[in-house]
């Protein structure tokens, strides 16, 4: 389990904090509370980014960064007041250095668009693992394609982690870049993010971190892991869906072209060129989401007054619980033994596909993931085309866990007795 457990200094108590998740207080079948275990999709929202998502829309809701009236001049303020407190929250250097995008896909594809078409040539390659979700495979894909670069797979062990000697071998000062998740959403890796770092560095390659399922989940600091970039999205973090982040080194911020063109990233247009705005402004062309990205403002303050040691700590002990309960299952198998993992527990029943799991799962009140969860390739290493998932956050708690044991139990029981 994962060394950032010994930071904790304080317990939290996820009954205490589920009171702040209106959503979680429903039945979602006649007697059967919601039990909400698919937090790596996205995970819900507590009632303080809910009141700051109304008290915008209700009170200051106007256009940024071009309104000279009071509304602009507060909405702008509370914009950029979210970027520092996202800045604070992953400790960047800057707030210069904080991008609003969509989410974890769009930051991904901003690099592989801005930073890939500038630096990468014909020879070049690009290295990514087996792991990696769909968001941080296709856009390399892409950008291989436009600029003939060559991209590169790091493979996996049988418990789910990098083959770090497989890694070392395929670093050659060909690779430019290199794009991993910092945890997978589908074995719960934690993969050893400041080595990678440091190895690529060493070769010259610039780095990638896929923060999509860390950012939520553990203390992550942009200048101890010395990424070059690294992508997250609000929703899975408490925050409005379509807001993420892209944090980036500002010296490559300033080399690389805009992504997007047109209002709020310029500086001077003429019918025939344009000059760009400064940093972060740049990379922002168009009407941002205002409100999603002041709902993220309020998220990181949330999740900072939880404490993400304790996050972190309280998730660890709890996906351990969860293992050894579903461990106990004849003829399930879990994927992912990785000796850092987070709570991203994937998992198969012999004889039974993932998507009746899920549909049995539902009549219990338990919401679970099925299928490839955008990760075809890494299904195709573990040869199985679709897994369950269970997946928790802070506010699950271990009577929670009991009852999707059992509910799982159960649906092995069913599928048996009707196979014969
Ligand atoms: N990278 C990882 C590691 C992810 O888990 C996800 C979303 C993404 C990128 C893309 O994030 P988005 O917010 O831009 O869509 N993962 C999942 C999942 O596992 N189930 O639903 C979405």
């Amino acid at each position: 389990m994962s060394t950032h457990t010994a930071k904790t200094q304080r317990a939290l108590d996820p009954v205490a904090l589920r009171a702040d998740f209106p959503i979680l207080a429903q039945e979602v079948r006649v007697g059967k509370p919601l039990i909400y275990l698919d937090n790596a999709a996205t995970t819900q929202k507590p009632q303080v980014v809910l009141d700051v998502l109304n008290s915008y829309y209700r009170e200051i809701n106007a256009n940024v960064h071009r309104a000279i009236h009071r509304l602009g001049e507060l909405a702008t303020a509370a914009y950029e007041e979210a970027r520092v407190k996202v800045a604070a929250f992953i400790n960047a250097p800057s707030e210069r250095s904080v991008i609003f995008t969509r989410g974890t896909t769009e930051s991904i594809n901003l690099v592989a668009h801005s930073w890939g078409d500038r630096y990468l040539r014909a020879g070049d390659e690009i290295l990514i693992s087996e792991m990696e979700h769909h968001s941080n495979i296709v856009p390399w894909q892409l950008v291989a394609k436009r600029t003939g670069a060559k991209l590169k797979f790091i493979p996996l062990t049988s418990t789910g982690e990098l083959d770090m000697d497989a890694f070392h071998k395929l670093l050659t000062p060909s690779v430019k870049i290199l794009a991993v998740a910092h945890m997978s959403n589908v074995l719960g890796t934690i993969n050893p993010a400041r080595d990678l770092v440091r190895a690529a560095h060493a070769v010259g390659a610039v780095v990638l971190l896929d923060g999509a399922q860390s950012a939520p989940h553990l203390p992550v600091d942009m200048q101890e892991l010395d990424c070059d970039f690294y992508a997250f999205s609000g929703h899975k973090m408490c925050a409005p869906t379509g807001v993420g982040i892209l944090y980036a080194r500002e010296s490559l911020l300033e080399e690389m072209d805009p992504f997007l063109g047109g209002g709020e990233m310029i500086n001077k247009v003429t019918l025939t060129d344009a000059t760009w705005a400064d940093l972060p402004h740049k990379f922002e062309a168009g009407t941002p989401n205002i409100a999603g990205a002041i709902g993220i403002g309020a998220a990181v303050d949330y999740l900072k007054s939880v404490g993400m040691d304790a996050i972190h700590a309280y998730e660890q002990e709890l996906t351990s619980y969860a293992i050894e309960q579903l461990e106990t299952i004849p003829d399930l198998q879990i994927h992912g033994h990785a000796r850092e993992r987070g709570g991203a527990i994937s998992f198969s029943i012999e004889g039974v596909h993932p998507h009746d799991v899920s549909h049995f799962l539902d009549r219990d009140g338990i919401a679970i993931r099925a299928g490839h969860m955008c990760a075809q390739p890494l299904m195709r290493v573990r040869g199985v085309t679709a897994l369950s998932r269970a997946s928790p956050y802070f506010y699950n708690t271990r009577e929670e866990v009991d009852v999707l044991a059992k509910s799982l139990i159960g649906v092995r029981e069913f599928f048996h007795r009707a196979n014969g």
